[in-house]
Protein backbone atom coordinates (compact mmCIF):
# COMPACT_ATOMS: atom_id res chain seq x y z
CA UNK A 1 0.00 0.00 0.00
CA UNK A 2 2.40 2.61 -0.99
CA UNK A 3 0.11 5.66 -0.39
CA UNK A 4 -0.87 4.38 2.91
CA UNK A 5 3.32 4.03 4.04
CA UNK A 6 3.43 7.62 5.86
CA UNK A 7 7.59 8.54 6.76
CA UNK A 8 9.07 7.84 10.21
CA UNK A 9 7.59 11.74 10.88
CA UNK A 10 4.39 11.98 9.89
CA UNK A 11 1.19 10.29 12.29
CA UNK A 12 -0.99 8.27 10.11
CA UNK A 13 -3.95 9.87 9.25
CA UNK A 14 -7.04 8.04 10.76
CA UNK A 15 -9.18 10.82 9.19
CA UNK A 16 -8.42 9.37 5.73
CA UNK A 17 -10.15 5.99 6.40
CA UNK A 18 -12.91 7.46 9.28
CA UNK A 19 -14.06 10.56 10.82
CA UNK A 20 -12.20 10.93 13.77
CA UNK A 21 -12.86 13.84 16.56
CA UNK A 22 -12.59 17.66 16.01
CA UNK A 23 -9.17 19.01 16.98
CA UNK A 24 -10.94 21.03 19.51
CA UNK A 25 -12.63 18.10 21.04
CA UNK A 26 -9.66 15.55 21.21
CA UNK A 27 -7.76 18.73 22.44
CA UNK A 28 -10.32 19.04 25.78
CA UNK A 29 -9.91 14.98 26.08
CA UNK A 30 -6.01 15.51 26.22
CA UNK A 31 -6.98 18.18 29.06
CA UNK A 32 -8.73 15.82 31.13
CA UNK A 33 -6.37 13.59 31.11
CA UNK A 34 -8.28 11.12 29.50
CA UNK A 35 -5.65 10.48 26.27
CA UNK A 36 -2.31 10.91 28.04
CA UNK A 37 -0.25 10.02 24.82
CA UNK A 38 0.79 6.57 25.59
CA UNK A 39 0.35 3.81 23.28
CA UNK A 40 0.31 0.12 23.74
CA UNK A 41 3.56 -1.05 22.98
CA UNK A 42 4.87 2.17 25.02
CA UNK A 43 3.15 0.79 28.02
CA UNK A 44 4.30 -2.76 27.80
CA UNK A 45 7.68 -1.97 27.15
CA UNK A 46 7.44 0.31 30.47
CA UNK A 47 5.76 -2.51 32.75
CA UNK A 48 8.39 -5.01 31.32
CA UNK A 49 10.97 -2.36 32.76
CA UNK A 50 9.37 -1.94 36.04
CA UNK A 51 8.35 -5.40 36.77
CA UNK A 52 10.13 -7.79 34.27
CA UNK A 53 9.70 -11.08 36.13
CA UNK A 54 5.94 -10.76 36.83
CA UNK A 55 3.79 -12.95 35.29
CA UNK A 56 1.74 -11.48 32.76
CA UNK A 57 0.03 -14.20 30.71
CA UNK A 58 -0.73 -18.00 31.46
CA UNK A 59 -1.86 -20.81 28.99
CA UNK A 60 -2.05 -23.74 30.15
CA UNK A 61 1.35 -24.59 31.95
CA UNK A 62 3.19 -21.81 30.23
CA UNK A 63 3.33 -18.70 32.04
CA UNK A 64 5.60 -15.68 30.26
CA UNK A 65 6.70 -12.93 31.88
CA UNK A 66 6.28 -9.60 31.36
CA UNK A 67 10.01 -9.39 29.96
CA UNK A 68 9.29 -12.17 28.47
CA UNK A 69 6.07 -10.91 26.63
CA UNK A 70 8.01 -7.90 25.65
CA UNK A 71 10.57 -9.51 24.14
CA UNK A 72 8.53 -12.23 21.96
CA UNK A 73 6.52 -9.21 20.62
CA UNK A 74 9.35 -6.85 19.75
CA UNK A 75 11.46 -9.80 18.45
CA UNK A 76 8.34 -10.79 16.01
CA UNK A 77 8.08 -7.05 15.48
CA UNK A 78 11.11 -7.24 13.86
CA UNK A 79 10.63 -10.43 12.30
CA UNK A 80 7.15 -8.83 10.60
CA UNK A 81 9.14 -5.70 9.57
CA UNK A 82 11.01 -7.61 7.58
CA UNK A 83 8.83 -8.86 5.21
CA UNK A 84 7.74 -5.83 4.61
CA UNK A 85 5.09 -5.51 7.48
CA UNK A 86 4.22 -1.55 8.10
CA UNK A 87 2.91 1.23 9.60
CA UNK A 88 -1.20 1.39 8.79
CA UNK A 89 -0.94 -2.50 7.10
CA UNK A 90 -3.66 -4.23 8.47
CA UNK A 91 -3.17 -7.93 9.07
CA UNK A 92 -6.49 -10.32 10.16
CA UNK A 93 -5.94 -11.98 13.48
CA UNK A 94 -7.70 -15.37 13.97
CA UNK A 95 -6.52 -16.86 17.40
CA UNK A 96 -8.39 -18.88 20.04
CA UNK A 97 -7.67 -17.85 23.70
CA UNK A 98 -3.77 -18.90 23.19
CA UNK A 99 -1.14 -16.96 24.42
CA UNK A 100 0.42 -16.53 21.22
CA UNK A 101 -2.65 -14.31 20.75
CA UNK A 102 -1.14 -11.19 22.70
CA UNK A 103 2.45 -11.75 21.16
CA UNK A 104 0.91 -10.95 17.68
CA UNK A 105 -0.74 -8.21 18.79
CA UNK A 106 1.47 -6.67 20.72
CA UNK A 107 3.90 -7.05 17.71
CA UNK A 108 1.36 -5.65 15.63
CA UNK A 109 0.83 -2.32 17.97
CA UNK A 110 4.67 -1.51 18.02
CA UNK A 111 4.66 -1.70 14.52
CA UNK A 112 1.42 0.68 13.96
CA UNK A 113 0.15 -2.06 11.64
CA UNK A 114 -3.78 -2.97 12.40
CA UNK A 115 -4.87 -6.03 13.75
CA UNK A 116 -8.09 -6.57 12.28
CA UNK A 117 -9.95 -8.80 15.27
CA UNK A 118 -11.63 -11.73 13.58
CA UNK A 119 -13.53 -14.99 15.93
CA UNK A 120 -12.06 -18.30 15.87
CA UNK A 121 -15.84 -19.20 14.88
CA UNK A 122 -15.46 -17.14 11.53
CA UNK A 123 -15.50 -19.19 7.96
CA UNK A 124 -14.57 -18.43 4.26
CA UNK A 125 -17.13 -15.63 3.91
CA UNK A 126 -16.28 -13.92 6.63
CA UNK A 127 -12.68 -14.12 6.32
CA UNK A 128 -12.74 -13.63 2.56
CA UNK A 129 -14.57 -10.16 3.35
CA UNK A 130 -12.65 -9.00 5.79
CA UNK A 131 -8.89 -9.74 3.72
CA UNK A 132 -10.82 -8.36 1.09
CA UNK A 133 -11.81 -5.55 2.17
CA UNK A 134 -9.21 -4.49 4.97
CA UNK A 135 -6.61 -5.44 1.66
CA UNK A 136 -5.31 -6.99 4.37
CA UNK A 137 -1.49 -8.24 3.91
CA UNK A 138 -1.14 -11.05 6.61
CA UNK A 139 -3.60 -13.64 8.05
CA UNK A 140 -2.67 -15.23 11.52
CA UNK A 141 -4.55 -18.41 12.22
CA UNK A 142 -3.83 -21.52 14.47
CA UNK A 143 -3.13 -25.06 12.58
CA UNK A 144 -6.43 -26.78 13.89
CA UNK A 145 -8.88 -25.52 16.58
CA UNK A 146 -11.93 -26.82 17.74
CA UNK A 147 -11.96 -29.59 15.05
CA UNK A 148 -11.37 -27.21 12.11
CA UNK A 149 -8.24 -26.68 9.96
CA UNK A 150 -7.56 -23.31 9.48
CA UNK A 151 -4.95 -23.83 7.06
CA UNK A 152 -7.08 -25.07 4.42
CA UNK A 153 -9.23 -22.29 4.21
CA UNK A 154 -6.27 -19.72 4.74
CA UNK A 155 -5.38 -21.40 1.35
CA UNK A 156 -8.05 -20.62 -0.89
CA UNK A 157 -8.14 -17.07 0.64
CA UNK A 158 -5.01 -16.43 -0.17
CA UNK A 159 -5.15 -17.67 -3.46
CA UNK A 160 -7.80 -15.35 -4.32
CA UNK A 161 -6.77 -12.09 -3.23
CA UNK A 162 -3.32 -11.16 -4.39
CA UNK A 163 -2.68 -8.49 -1.64
CA UNK A 164 -3.10 -11.43 1.25
CA UNK A 165 1.12 -11.96 1.02
CA UNK A 166 1.63 -14.10 3.91
CA UNK A 167 -0.43 -16.74 5.95
CA UNK A 168 1.20 -16.75 9.67
CA UNK A 169 0.94 -20.10 11.51
CA UNK A 170 0.42 -21.42 15.81
CA UNK A 171 1.44 -24.94 15.49
CA UNK A 172 1.89 -27.21 12.55
CA UNK A 173 2.07 -24.65 9.12
CA UNK A 174 1.63 -26.90 6.45
CA UNK A 175 2.58 -25.15 3.20
CA UNK A 176 2.47 -21.94 5.22
CA UNK A 177 5.32 -19.90 8.07
CA UNK A 178 5.11 -20.93 11.43
CA UNK A 179 4.78 -18.37 13.68
CA UNK A 180 8.16 -19.55 15.47
CA UNK A 181 10.30 -19.20 12.33
CA UNK A 182 9.15 -15.17 12.04
CA UNK A 183 11.09 -13.42 15.15
CA UNK A 184 14.76 -11.44 14.75
CA UNK A 185 16.93 -10.18 17.28
CA UNK A 186 14.98 -6.99 19.03
CA UNK A 187 18.55 -4.92 17.85
CA UNK A 188 16.88 -5.73 14.60
CA UNK A 189 13.82 -3.23 14.62
CA UNK A 190 14.35 0.33 13.28
CA UNK A 191 10.67 0.65 12.31
CA UNK A 192 9.21 3.81 14.15
CA UNK A 193 6.38 3.97 16.65
CA UNK A 194 3.50 4.70 15.96
CA UNK A 195 1.45 7.97 17.36
CA UNK A 196 -0.74 7.26 20.27
CA UNK A 197 -3.53 9.31 17.80
CA UNK A 198 -2.75 6.63 15.52
CA UNK A 199 -5.06 3.77 14.82
CA UNK A 200 -4.46 0.65 16.69
CA UNK A 201 -6.71 -1.79 15.29
CA UNK A 202 -10.04 -2.70 13.70
CA UNK A 203 -12.56 -4.35 15.46
CA UNK A 204 -15.73 -5.98 14.48
CA UNK A 205 -19.50 -4.69 14.72
CA UNK A 206 -21.80 -6.96 15.68
CA UNK A 207 -23.51 -5.54 12.59
CA UNK A 208 -26.78 -4.96 11.32
CA UNK A 209 -26.15 -4.56 7.63
CA UNK A 210 -25.26 -7.20 4.82
CA UNK A 211 -21.45 -7.19 5.22
CA UNK A 212 -19.91 -6.46 9.34
CA UNK A 213 -18.15 -3.04 9.39
CA UNK A 214 -15.02 -2.43 10.84
CA UNK A 215 -14.74 -0.29 13.69
CA UNK A 216 -11.73 2.23 13.80
CA UNK A 217 -9.95 2.74 17.70
CA UNK A 218 -6.65 4.66 18.47
CA UNK A 219 -4.35 3.70 21.01
CA UNK A 220 -5.44 7.56 22.87
CA UNK A 221 -9.40 5.88 23.42
CA UNK A 222 -8.73 2.68 23.63
CA UNK A 223 -6.36 3.25 26.37
CA UNK A 224 -8.02 5.70 28.14
CA UNK A 225 -11.30 2.66 28.27
CA UNK A 226 -8.60 0.27 29.67
CA UNK A 227 -7.78 2.94 32.53
CA UNK A 228 -11.66 4.00 33.37
CA UNK A 229 -12.40 0.23 32.96
CA UNK A 230 -10.01 -0.84 35.54
CA UNK A 231 -10.68 1.87 38.21
CA UNK A 232 -14.95 0.68 38.01
CA UNK A 233 -14.20 -2.93 37.97
CA UNK A 234 -11.50 -2.72 41.08
CA UNK A 235 -8.70 -4.12 38.84
CA UNK A 236 -4.67 -4.08 40.26
CA UNK A 237 -1.36 -5.54 39.43
CA UNK A 238 -2.83 -8.04 42.05
CA UNK A 239 -5.81 -9.35 40.02
CA UNK A 240 -5.80 -12.12 37.88
CA UNK A 241 -8.22 -11.79 34.80
CA UNK A 242 -9.69 -15.15 32.80
CA UNK A 243 -10.76 -14.88 29.58
CA UNK A 244 -13.41 -17.36 28.85
CA UNK A 245 -14.83 -15.52 25.96
CA UNK A 246 -13.31 -15.29 22.76
CA UNK A 247 -10.00 -13.33 23.09
CA UNK A 248 -10.65 -10.68 20.37
CA UNK A 249 -13.90 -9.41 21.61
CA UNK A 250 -14.44 -6.32 22.99
CA UNK A 251 -15.91 -7.32 26.13
CA UNK A 252 -13.39 -9.98 26.92
CA UNK A 253 -10.43 -7.44 25.53
CA UNK A 254 -11.12 -4.22 27.35
CA UNK A 255 -13.90 -4.68 29.84
CA UNK A 256 -11.62 -4.61 31.97
CA UNK A 257 -10.47 -7.70 30.00
CA UNK A 258 -7.01 -8.83 29.65
CA UNK A 259 -5.73 -5.54 27.84
CA UNK A 260 -7.02 -3.66 31.43
CA UNK A 261 -5.27 -6.45 33.46
CA UNK A 262 -2.09 -6.12 31.39
CA UNK A 263 -2.31 -2.53 31.63
CA UNK A 264 -2.20 -2.90 35.31
CA UNK A 265 0.40 -5.11 35.59
CA UNK A 266 -2.07 -7.69 36.63
CA UNK A 267 -2.16 -11.74 35.42
CA UNK A 268 -4.06 -13.03 32.21
CA UNK A 269 -5.20 -16.53 32.09
CA UNK A 270 -6.52 -18.02 29.16
CA UNK A 271 -9.43 -20.33 28.81
CA UNK A 272 -9.62 -22.93 26.48
CA UNK A 273 -13.41 -23.53 26.78
CA UNK A 274 -16.09 -21.75 28.82
CA UNK A 275 -17.70 -24.80 29.82
CA UNK A 276 -17.73 -24.97 34.19
CA UNK A 277 -15.58 -28.42 34.11
CA UNK A 278 -12.67 -26.15 32.06
CA UNK A 279 -13.02 -23.28 33.65
CA UNK A 280 -13.53 -24.08 37.53
CA UNK A 281 -10.41 -26.07 38.01
CA UNK A 282 -8.51 -23.22 36.01
CA UNK A 283 -9.76 -20.77 38.57
CA UNK A 284 -9.21 -22.55 41.53
CA UNK A 285 -5.62 -23.88 40.59
CA UNK A 286 -4.56 -19.52 39.28
CA UNK A 287 -6.88 -18.01 42.17
CA UNK A 288 -8.90 -15.64 39.11
CA UNK A 289 -9.89 -13.32 40.75
CA UNK A 290 -11.98 -11.82 38.13
CA UNK A 291 -13.72 -12.70 34.80
CA UNK A 292 -16.15 -11.53 32.52
CA UNK A 293 -18.88 -14.04 30.43
CA UNK A 294 -22.03 -13.59 28.28
CA UNK A 295 -26.07 -14.36 30.50
CA UNK A 296 -26.59 -17.99 28.84
CA UNK A 297 -22.97 -18.86 30.36
CA UNK A 298 -23.76 -17.35 33.50
CA UNK A 299 -26.85 -19.77 33.77
CA UNK A 300 -25.09 -22.62 33.55
CA UNK A 301 -21.93 -21.64 36.17
CA UNK A 302 -24.41 -20.24 38.41
CA UNK A 303 -25.79 -23.72 38.06
CA UNK A 304 -22.99 -25.36 38.64
CA UNK A 305 -21.63 -22.88 41.49
CA UNK A 306 -23.19 -24.88 44.14
CA UNK A 307 -22.10 -28.30 43.73
CA UNK A 308 -18.81 -27.66 42.52
CA UNK A 309 -15.88 -29.56 44.06
CA UNK A 310 -13.63 -26.36 42.57
CA UNK A 311 -12.36 -24.08 45.53
CA UNK A 312 -14.06 -20.41 43.30
CA UNK A 313 -13.61 -18.33 46.83
CA UNK A 314 -10.56 -16.57 44.61
CA UNK A 315 -13.09 -14.57 42.41
CA UNK A 316 -13.83 -11.35 43.74
CA UNK A 317 -16.14 -10.18 40.56
CA UNK A 318 -18.25 -11.74 37.89
CA UNK A 319 -19.05 -9.02 34.58
CA UNK A 320 -22.19 -10.18 32.75
CA UNK A 321 -22.71 -8.43 29.39
CA UNK A 322 -22.91 -8.51 25.57
CA UNK A 323 -26.93 -9.13 25.77
CA UNK A 324 -29.38 -8.35 28.66
CA UNK A 325 -29.01 -10.27 31.64
CA UNK A 326 -32.52 -11.05 33.45
CA UNK A 327 -33.15 -9.71 36.87
CA UNK A 328 -34.18 -13.43 38.05
CA UNK A 329 -30.66 -14.65 36.94
CA UNK A 330 -28.96 -11.88 38.10
CA UNK A 331 -29.98 -12.25 41.75
CA UNK A 332 -28.51 -15.58 41.55
CA UNK A 333 -24.93 -14.47 40.57
CA UNK A 334 -23.39 -13.52 43.84
CA UNK A 335 -25.37 -16.35 46.17
CA UNK A 336 -24.41 -19.11 43.87
CA UNK A 337 -20.93 -18.15 43.02
CA UNK A 338 -19.40 -16.19 46.38
CA UNK A 339 -18.24 -13.03 44.05
CA UNK A 340 -20.10 -9.24 42.88
CA UNK A 341 -21.53 -9.46 40.16
CA UNK A 342 -20.97 -6.58 37.47
CA UNK A 343 -23.26 -5.58 34.73
CA UNK A 344 -21.84 -4.17 32.03
CA UNK A 345 -23.53 -2.62 29.07
CA UNK A 346 -20.63 -2.02 26.34
CA UNK A 347 -20.32 -2.28 22.39
CA UNK A 348 -17.29 -2.09 20.74
CA UNK A 349 -17.92 0.94 19.01
CA UNK A 350 -17.26 2.73 22.04
CA UNK A 351 -19.73 3.22 25.04
CA UNK A 352 -19.45 0.91 28.01
CA UNK A 353 -21.84 1.21 31.19
CA UNK A 354 -20.95 -0.84 34.18
CA UNK A 355 -22.70 -1.36 37.66
CA UNK A 356 -20.51 0.10 40.20
CA UNK A 357 -19.10 -2.71 43.01
CA UNK A 358 -20.78 -0.72 45.63
CA UNK A 359 -23.64 0.07 43.98
CA UNK A 360 -26.70 -1.54 46.06
CA UNK A 361 -27.69 -4.72 45.15
CA UNK A 362 -30.86 -3.79 43.86
CA UNK A 363 -29.28 -1.37 41.27
CA UNK A 364 -26.86 -3.87 40.29
CA UNK A 365 -29.37 -6.73 39.47
CA UNK A 366 -32.18 -4.18 37.89
CA UNK A 367 -29.76 -2.22 35.80
CA UNK A 368 -26.80 -2.74 33.24
CA UNK A 369 -25.01 0.13 34.63
CA UNK A 370 -23.66 4.36 34.04
CA UNK A 371 -21.35 5.08 31.50
CA UNK A 372 -17.20 4.80 32.53
CA UNK A 373 -16.65 7.99 31.86
CA UNK A 374 -18.13 11.60 32.92
CA UNK A 375 -17.66 13.07 29.80
CA UNK A 376 -19.73 10.39 28.18
CA UNK A 377 -22.75 12.08 26.86
CA UNK A 378 -26.28 10.33 26.42
CA UNK A 379 -29.21 11.28 24.73
CA UNK A 380 -32.21 9.04 24.91
CA UNK A 381 -34.42 10.28 21.72
CA UNK A 382 -37.50 9.75 20.13
CA UNK A 383 -37.81 9.03 16.51
CA UNK A 384 -37.11 12.99 15.44
CA UNK A 385 -34.37 12.82 17.61
CA UNK A 386 -35.70 14.90 20.25
CA UNK A 387 -35.08 13.80 24.14
CA UNK A 388 -37.73 12.54 25.53
CA UNK A 389 -39.08 12.94 29.05
CA UNK A 390 -36.34 11.65 31.72
CA UNK A 391 -36.78 7.80 32.74
CA UNK A 392 -38.78 7.44 29.77
CA UNK A 393 -37.77 5.00 26.78
CA UNK A 394 -36.02 6.27 23.91
CA UNK A 395 -32.62 5.54 21.67
CA UNK A 396 -29.96 5.47 23.40
CA UNK A 397 -27.23 8.00 21.03
CA UNK A 398 -23.62 8.49 22.47
CA UNK A 399 -20.62 10.51 21.98
CA UNK A 400 -17.58 10.80 23.43
CA UNK A 401 -13.51 10.15 24.11
CA UNK A 402 -13.77 6.38 23.39
CA UNK A 403 -16.88 6.25 21.27
CA UNK A 404 -15.99 6.32 17.45
CA UNK A 405 -17.06 8.92 14.89
CA UNK A 406 -17.41 6.58 11.95
CA UNK A 407 -16.93 3.21 10.52
CA UNK A 408 -13.91 2.36 8.63
CA UNK A 409 -14.07 2.99 4.96
CA UNK A 410 -17.53 3.24 5.13
CA UNK A 411 -18.77 6.67 4.59
CA UNK A 412 -23.10 5.78 3.55
CA UNK A 413 -23.70 3.64 6.87
CA UNK A 414 -21.95 6.60 8.73
CA UNK A 415 -24.46 8.89 7.77
CA UNK A 416 -26.99 6.65 9.00
CA UNK A 417 -25.27 5.79 12.26
CA UNK A 418 -24.26 8.75 13.42
CA UNK A 419 -25.80 12.02 13.96
CA UNK A 420 -24.37 15.22 12.20
CA UNK A 421 -22.81 16.47 15.27
CA UNK A 422 -21.18 13.48 15.58
CA UNK A 423 -23.47 10.72 18.49
CA UNK A 424 -23.25 7.62 17.54
CA UNK A 425 -26.60 5.95 16.92
CA UNK A 426 -26.16 2.53 19.17
CA UNK A 427 -29.37 1.11 18.35
CA UNK A 428 -30.39 0.14 21.29
CA UNK A 429 -33.99 1.35 23.53
CA UNK A 430 -33.41 2.57 27.00
CA UNK A 431 -34.27 4.36 29.45
CA UNK A 432 -32.32 6.01 32.65
CA UNK A 433 -32.82 5.96 36.25
CA UNK A 434 -32.88 8.90 38.61
CA UNK A 435 -29.48 7.72 39.75
CA UNK A 436 -28.15 7.60 35.58
CA UNK A 437 -28.12 4.20 35.59
CA UNK A 438 -29.16 2.92 31.91
CA UNK A 439 -31.24 -0.36 31.57
CA UNK A 440 -31.69 -1.71 28.24
CA UNK A 441 -35.32 -2.22 27.52
CA UNK A 442 -35.30 -3.54 23.57
CA UNK A 443 -33.62 -2.90 20.37
CA UNK A 444 -34.06 -0.77 17.22
CA UNK A 445 -31.51 -2.02 15.13
CA UNK A 446 -32.72 -5.41 12.73
CA UNK A 447 -30.25 -7.41 14.82
CA UNK A 448 -30.47 -10.67 16.44
CA UNK A 449 -28.73 -11.05 19.99
CA UNK A 450 -28.35 -14.57 20.18
CA UNK A 451 -27.03 -15.38 24.15
CA UNK A 452 -24.31 -12.18 23.19
CA UNK A 453 -23.28 -13.38 19.75
CA UNK A 454 -25.03 -10.69 17.16
CA UNK A 455 -26.44 -11.65 14.02
CA UNK A 456 -27.10 -9.51 11.02
CA UNK A 457 -30.41 -10.38 9.63
CA UNK A 458 -29.64 -9.10 6.32
CA UNK A 459 -26.09 -11.12 6.17
CA UNK A 460 -28.14 -14.04 6.48
CA UNK A 461 -30.88 -12.88 4.54
CA UNK A 462 -28.87 -12.52 1.32
CA UNK A 463 -27.30 -15.71 1.61
CA UNK A 464 -30.51 -17.61 1.69
CA UNK A 465 -31.73 -16.16 -1.26
CA UNK A 466 -28.70 -17.28 -3.27
CA UNK A 467 -30.87 -21.27 -2.51
CA UNK A 468 -32.44 -21.71 -6.09
CA UNK A 469 -35.50 -22.35 -4.66
CA UNK A 470 -35.93 -19.49 -2.65
CA UNK A 471 -38.15 -16.76 -3.66
CA UNK A 472 -37.58 -14.90 -0.27
CA UNK A 473 -36.63 -15.08 3.18
CA UNK A 474 -37.21 -13.09 6.46
CA UNK A 475 -34.68 -13.92 9.69
CA UNK A 476 -36.31 -12.97 13.20
CA UNK A 477 -35.35 -13.40 16.39
CA UNK A 478 -37.52 -15.82 18.64
CA UNK A 479 -37.02 -15.69 22.38
CA UNK A 480 -35.11 -18.60 23.95
CA UNK A 481 -34.86 -19.41 27.78
CA UNK A 482 -31.14 -20.21 27.83
CA UNK A 483 -29.74 -17.87 24.67
CA UNK A 484 -32.48 -15.22 25.54
CA UNK A 485 -32.81 -15.06 21.63
CA UNK A 486 -32.90 -17.84 18.77
CA UNK A 487 -33.06 -17.09 15.01
CA UNK A 488 -35.95 -18.12 12.70
CA UNK A 489 -35.79 -17.95 8.88
CA UNK A 490 -39.34 -17.32 6.97
CA UNK A 491 -38.93 -18.44 3.36
CA UNK A 492 -41.32 -18.31 0.54
CA UNK A 493 -40.36 -20.99 -1.75
CA UNK A 494 -40.34 -20.47 -5.68
CA UNK A 495 -44.16 -21.26 -7.01
CA UNK A 496 -43.51 -24.77 -8.63
CA UNK A 497 -40.71 -25.30 -6.41
CA UNK A 498 -40.42 -28.46 -4.71
CA UNK A 499 -40.69 -28.80 -1.00
CA UNK A 500 -38.18 -28.33 1.21
CA UNK A 501 -36.56 -29.63 4.39
CA UNK A 502 -35.37 -27.15 6.89
CA UNK A 503 -32.03 -29.20 7.22
CA UNK A 504 -31.69 -28.10 3.61
CA UNK A 505 -31.99 -24.27 4.00
CA UNK A 506 -29.71 -24.91 6.83
CA UNK A 507 -26.97 -27.25 5.20
CA UNK A 508 -27.25 -24.59 2.40
CA UNK A 509 -26.10 -21.71 5.01
CA UNK A 510 -23.22 -23.92 6.17
CA UNK A 511 -22.10 -25.05 3.17
CA UNK A 512 -21.44 -21.42 2.20
CA UNK A 513 -18.53 -21.09 5.02
CA UNK A 514 -20.34 -19.12 7.97
CA UNK A 515 -19.66 -19.03 11.70
CA UNK A 516 -21.62 -21.57 12.61
CA UNK A 517 -23.70 -19.77 14.89
CA UNK A 518 -25.30 -17.79 12.11
CA UNK A 519 -27.06 -20.95 10.46
CA UNK A 520 -30.93 -20.64 11.38
CA UNK A 521 -31.75 -22.27 14.19
CA UNK A 522 -35.33 -23.08 12.84
CA UNK A 523 -36.80 -22.70 9.39
CA UNK A 524 -40.84 -21.96 8.51
CA UNK A 525 -42.07 -22.63 4.92
CA UNK A 526 -44.97 -20.29 4.50
CA UNK A 527 -46.45 -18.46 1.46
CA UNK A 528 -46.81 -14.55 2.43
CA UNK A 529 -45.40 -12.49 5.29
CA UNK A 530 -47.38 -9.83 6.98
CA UNK A 531 -46.58 -6.34 6.46
CA UNK A 532 -46.55 -3.02 7.29
CA UNK A 533 -48.96 0.06 6.24
CA UNK A 534 -46.50 0.44 3.43
CA UNK A 535 -46.10 -2.82 2.46
CA UNK A 536 -42.84 -3.55 4.10
CA UNK A 537 -42.09 -6.92 5.49
CA UNK A 538 -43.59 -6.36 9.22
CA UNK A 539 -40.52 -8.28 11.35
CA UNK A 540 -42.12 -7.29 14.50
CA UNK A 541 -45.36 -9.16 13.23
CA UNK A 542 -43.56 -12.43 12.39
CA UNK A 543 -41.67 -11.73 15.51
CA UNK A 544 -45.02 -12.01 17.68
CA UNK A 545 -46.55 -14.76 15.78
CA UNK A 546 -43.66 -17.31 15.70
CA UNK A 547 -44.67 -20.53 16.78
CA UNK A 548 -41.21 -22.61 17.81
CA UNK A 549 -42.04 -25.24 15.40
CA UNK A 550 -39.64 -28.01 16.04
CA UNK A 551 -36.84 -28.43 13.93
C1 LIG B 1 -20.59 -6.05 23.40
O1 LIG B 1 -20.20 -5.48 22.23
P1 LIG B 1 -20.81 -5.79 20.78
O2 LIG B 1 -20.22 -4.76 19.90
O3 LIG B 1 -20.65 -7.22 20.45
O4 LIG B 1 -22.37 -5.56 20.90
C2 LIG B 1 -22.95 -4.35 21.33
C3 LIG B 1 -24.43 -4.50 21.50
C4 LIG B 1 -25.08 -3.33 22.21
O5 LIG B 1 -25.35 -2.27 21.32
C5 LIG B 1 -26.35 -3.99 22.74
O6 LIG B 1 -27.28 -4.13 21.71
C6 LIG B 1 -25.87 -5.36 23.15
O7 LIG B 1 -24.71 -5.62 22.36
N1 LIG B 1 -25.49 -5.43 24.57
C7 LIG B 1 -26.38 -5.53 25.59
C8 LIG B 1 -25.60 -5.61 26.76
N2 LIG B 1 -24.29 -5.55 26.42
C9 LIG B 1 -24.25 -5.44 25.08
N3 LIG B 1 -27.71 -5.55 25.61
C10 LIG B 1 -28.32 -5.65 26.82
N4 LIG B 1 -27.65 -5.73 27.99
C11 LIG B 1 -26.28 -5.72 28.01
N5 LIG B 1 -25.62 -5.82 29.19
O8 LIG B 1 -21.50 -6.84 23.46
C12 LIG B 1 -19.83 -5.64 24.61
C13 LIG B 1 -18.70 -4.84 24.49
C14 LIG B 1 -18.00 -4.47 25.63
C15 LIG B 1 -18.42 -4.92 26.87
C16 LIG B 1 -19.52 -5.72 26.98
C17 LIG B 1 -20.24 -6.09 25.85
Amino acid sequence: MPDTAPDALTPARPERDAPTWPEETAARYRAAGHWRGETFAGWLAERAGAHPARTAVTDGDRHWTYAELHTRATELAAGLAARGITRGDRVVVQLPNVAEFFEVVFALFRLGALPVFALPAHRETEIHYFCEFTEAVAYVIPDRHAGYDHRALATKVRDALPTLREVFVVGDPGEHTALTEVPLPAAELTAPEPAPSDLAFLQLSGGSTGVPKLIPRTHDDYIYSLRGSNELCGVTADSVYLVVLPAAHNFPLSSPGSLGVLYAGGRVVLCPQPDPETAFPIIEREKVTITGIVPPLALVWTEAGPTTPHDLSSLDVLLVGGAKFSESAARRVAPALGCTLQQVFGMAEGLVNYTRLDDDPETIVTTQGRPISADDEIRIVDDNDEDVPEGENGHLLTRGPYTIRGYWRAPEHNARSFTADGFYRTGDIVRRTPTGHLVVEGRAKDQINRGGEKIAPEEIENIILGHPAVHDVSLVAVPDEYLGERTLAYVILRAGAEPLKSMAIKKFVREKGLAAYKVPDLVEFVTAFPQTGIGKISKKDQRSIATTPQN
